[in-house]
């Protein structure tokens, strides 16, 4: 087992590591930029290792300043929690050349992973069902209008190195094909250093999807069900439960079979979220794979009981999964995650700035989540996150309930948050009813706003 595990992180998920750290009694090392200083994760850390100044290309990315701070704290180990370097490739190589465990997937994996289509592929073959598109990366316009003919629109055209929705267009015309394809090249050669664009089918207001993995260096891989993200407002998720309303247990159970062979297949280790679309026909098809834990995770540890950070550092340590694991997974009540950001609440610009003071709910059924405390800055440096409120109930009627009371009983002054907007969605007969696709939250929005945006 390590003997000590440096997170490659900040914020709220440098916590959540830290304390799975101490739950296996792991020693741990933070690191910090300049703005950091005085964050929590600085604070409950055994050891801490300022890594540059606040812009986080010189901290955070900074790959040589990582790997030194893991060196002269003698490190075993780097957790490199959700986002900054948890996907790069490179990164788990020079830690793995360096002799530190990266806890999470073999760097080939994840450089599998980064390269949509490829990833595409290797799922169709296993037999994942994907949107009708282009068999590999598109050689020119030509043939993308080639494929799209045959494949009929509207079609999406998407940057292979891409995710998080750059570099993608949709389109709905033929004759805009050529322009939109040069358009999104130009976005993903600028963005992700590389030009490979694919096209799918394009499904108007889906739902969004994703199934939990966990796979371990034996070959076993095994699924903790899936979450419901359909709740977001330009690609930034704002309410995450788990199960999904409208996953079936029969799809499930077809869904879990499948991926796990397919995942086994590939070798994937650690943890990971397959990410699918779900169209009006109730259909899931495999859009991404995300080769890191996710900001979301808590509703799945909430309704199955497995601590995925735990379980992430035992299997980089070596740990089966049969040894690690309640087999098989069962499903118990319902969880909802609502991200708390510091946001205006009408235009869902950032607003940073000083806590000036704040109340944390808790009791029956409520987790929190956060590395906020009164008097702390939420940085301009970095994402906006403050707080994830998670409530877990019996059925999705009760986690529903201890999330309003919840909401009710969170106080945050001196910035504005996503709070208010997250009652009226939990207020909404549509969400209670499950009733929403991903352009659900355009309607709470003012005109202003939603015609601008
Ligand atoms: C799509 C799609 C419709 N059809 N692919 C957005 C981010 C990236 N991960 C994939 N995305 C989408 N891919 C096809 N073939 C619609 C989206 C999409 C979306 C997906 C999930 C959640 C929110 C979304 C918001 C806009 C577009």
């Amino acid at each position: 087992m390590f003997r000590k595990i440096l997170i490659a992180n900040r914020g709220e998920i440098a916590l959540r590591v830290i304390c799975a750290c101490k739950d296996l009694g792991i020693k741990t090392v933070a690191v910090y930029s300049e703005a950091d200083r005085y964050s929590l994760h600085v604070r409950f850390a055994d050891e801490a290792v300022c890594i540059g100044p606040a812009k986080s290309t010189r901290s955070y990315l900074n790959i040589p300043a990582v790997i030194s701070a893991a060196e002269i704290t003698n490190s075993d180990a780097v957790h490199p929690g959700y986002g900054f370097l948890s996907e790069n490739a490179e990164f788990a190589e020079v830690c793995q050349l360096s002799g530190i465990r990266f806890i999470g997937p073999r760097p080939d994996a994840i450089r599998m992973m980064g390269f949509k289509q490829l990833a595409r592929e290797a799922m169709k073959k296993a037999g994942i069902p994907v949107l009708p598109g282009s068999p590999g990366i598109l050689k020119d316009a030509e043939e993308a209008v080639a494929i799209a003919d045959r494949v009929g629109y509207p079609v999406m055209l998407k940057a292979a190195a891409g995710g998080g929705g750059r570099g993608m267009r949709v389109v709905y015309h033929r004759e805009r094909l050529p322009d939109l394809f040069h358009q999104a090249q130009q976005e993903a050669a600028a963005a992700f250093s590389c030009p490979d664009m694919y096209l799918e089918k394009y499904l108007a207001g889906p739902r969004h999807i994703e199934f939990q993995i966990l796979g371990d260096e034996d070959g076993n891989v095994e699924v903790l069900g899936e979450r419901e993200c359909t709740i977001q407002r330009r690609h930034q998720k704002l309410l995450e439960e788990a199960p999904s309303p409208s996953v079936s247990p029969q799809l499930r159970r077809e869904i879990e079979e499948r991926l796990r062979k397919a995942m086994a297949g590939v070798g994937y280790t650690n943890a990971g979220t397959v990410e699918f679309l779900m169209d009006e026909r109730g259909e899931l098809y495999f859009i991404e794979v995300n080769a890191r834990v996710q900001v979301e995770h808590p509703v799945t540890e909430a309704i199955t009981g497995v601590d995925i950070v735990k379980s992430q550092i035992l299997i980089a340590a070596g740990a089966k999964l049969p040894d690690i694991l309640p087999l098989p997974i069962t499903l118990r009540g319902h969880a909802i995650e609502c991200r708390i950001n510091a946001e205006h609440p009408e235009t869902f610009i950032p607003c940073p700035g000083r806590i000036t003071g704040m109340n944390l709910p808790g009791g029956t059924g409520i987790r929190v989540d956060t590395a906020a405390y009164t008097d702390c800055v939420i940085s301009p440096f970095y994402d906006s996150l403050v707080a994830k409120l998670v409530a877990h109930g019996k059925d999705r009627a009760e986690a529903i309930a201890r999330m309003s009371r919840a909401l009710e009983m969170l106080v945050v002054e001196g910035i504005y948050t996503s709070a208010p907007l997250h009652q009226k969605i939990l207020a909404d007969a549509d969400f209670r009813a499950g009733r929403f696709n991903t352009h659900y939250v355009e309607k709470f929005l003012p005109d202003a706003v939603r015609n601008s945006g």
